[in-house]
């Protein structure tokens, strides 16, 4: 790949001694946690394709459809409405920051003691080792939690970043309404961006696009409730996290045959672990490639991570099917601005639906034990672990605390709280 893409990248102004640094290095780490695993699914090739070739192929074409005249659109949060972007003809694009790799860089500018999403965020665009975040025309944020909310200002000094307002109580008309509105103006904003006005006909299409592959997400995540589960949490994670980045088309018929592998599997009562491994499920802050560490972590350890409560889980299909029956764009926005105030992050006050959400998940997937995953300093999450521990008490399912970073420095710790906890769970 290297040899391949190596003027692509200088090209885009890479740091190409870092960027070298950084791809010598995952191929092992990638080996290490992903491909030792016993009994995979075979349709998990593809992902290990795209991984292969993160920096290329899915960076070329984002380059291609650069020259055809579209424009590349990145992103960090759920909150920002996919199917806008693909409606304005635009490619959207979900930039990580899972790793501490650009930490120097970042803190150069930003705080030492933030969290390491925010500091990655800003680091691979400040260390130019991110072809994605190169190839960008604009990122969208969004004003979740303070750090990245005072982060993307920095970062428009950057790359040309636009902030959408995400209301914090979102059960209540007026934040209805504003969000309705913010997002009528990211509409205006792409609009000038890509120079295509979008109409009803875009966005009914959009929504049928982006609904297929959260619906494909949902089934996938499904398949896990079976005992045992016929996927790993560390190879879900990883579809999860490609997602974020993939063709949208391309990427739901490929996850459509490892569902129906899945299946087939489940049928066969063909499992990744043994049926009385105990069933995990991770509640907390997401996990952006090549951040695997927590499900590395416990899988290691004899458990099976079953669902995961996250952004890079449930809470991206939480929004459901949106309904694109509207013949109106206005009506076509409102109905995607409305059903995306369903996501449930710890930025909303109060947030009792994802306190639900983690009882009723723990029950569907017949969970023995939640590990609640804290980034270092995310305080909406880590004070809201109060609330899904009282919570998930009630129901008698035991909770693990576990707030950490992207370093491994704390591995040793992890595993050895993981491990006790799993005893814990099997008496
Ligand atoms: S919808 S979870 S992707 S904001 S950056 S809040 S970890 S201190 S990422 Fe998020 Fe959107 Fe919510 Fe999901 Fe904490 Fe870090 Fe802030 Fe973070």
């Amino acid at each position: 790949m290297e040899t391949d893409y190596r003027k692509m990248w200088e090209d885009l102004g890479i740091n190409m001694k870092k960027h070298d640094q950084l791809l010598a290095a995952l191929p092992l780490v990638y080996q290490d946690i992903y491909l030792t695993q016993k009994n995979r699914p075979k349709a998990m090739e593809y992902y290990d394709f795209v991984i292969s070739g993160v920096h290329g192929i899915r960076v070329k074409e984002l380059l291609d459809a650069k020259e055809d005249g579209k424009k590349v659109v990145a992103y960090f949060c759920l909150y920002v409405p996919e199917e806008l972007v693909i409606a304005s003809n635009a490619v959207l694009v979900g930039l990580c920051g899972g790793s501490n790799f650009v930490d120097q860089e970042a803190e150069e500018v930003l705080p030492r003691n933030i969290c390491p999403l925010i500091k990655a965020s800003y680091g691979f665009k400040a260390a130019r080792i991110c072809p994605y975040f190169q190839a960008a025309d604009i990122c969208v944020g969004e004003t979740t939690c303070d750090g990245k909310k005072k982060m993307y200002e920095l970062l428009n000094e950057l790359c040309p970043t636009y902030t959408v307002e995400v209301p914090q109580k979102p059960d209540t008309e007026q934040a209805r309404e504003l969000f309705y509105k913010e997002i009528m103006t990211l509409k205006s904003k792409l609009e000038e961006l890509t120079g295509h006005k979008i109409t009803v006909q875009d966005l009914k299409k959009s929504i049928e696009i982006v609904n297929a592959k959260r619906e494909v997400l949902d089934k996938l995540i499904s398949t896990r409730k079976a005992v045992p589960p016929p996927i790993s949490g560390k190879d879900s994670l990883l579809v999860s996290q490609i997602a974020f980045y993939d063709d949208p088309q391309r990427f739901t018929q490929k996850t459509a045959e490892l569902v129906e592998e899945l299946q087939e599997r489940i049928k066969n009562k063909v499992g990744v672990v043994d049926a009385n491994a105990p069933r995990i499920m991770v509640s907390g802050c997401p996990m952006a490639i090549p951040n695997w560490k927590l499900h590395n972590i416990v899988e290691s350890s004899g458990a099976v991570i079953v669902v995961e409560e996250s952004c890079v889980g449930t809470r991206y299909t939480s929004m459901g099917k949106i309904n694109n029956s509207a013949n109106t764009v206005e009506g076509l926005v409102k109905a995607i601005s409305d059903a995306y105030l369903n996501i449930h992050c710890s930025c909303f006050t109060p947030n009792t639906g994802r306190i639900e959400d983690n009882v009723r998940l723990a029950k569907e997937f017949k969970v023995d034990g939640v590990i609640h995953y804290t980034l270092q300093t995310c305080h909406g999450y880590n004070i809201e672990a109060a609330k899904v521990e009282k919570a998930l008490k009630e129901i008698n399912v035991p909770m693990l605390r576990i707030e950490t970073d992207y370093s491994t420095e704390d591995v040793g710790q992890i595993t050895t709280r993981v491990e006790a906890f799993l005893e814990m769970l099997k008496k």
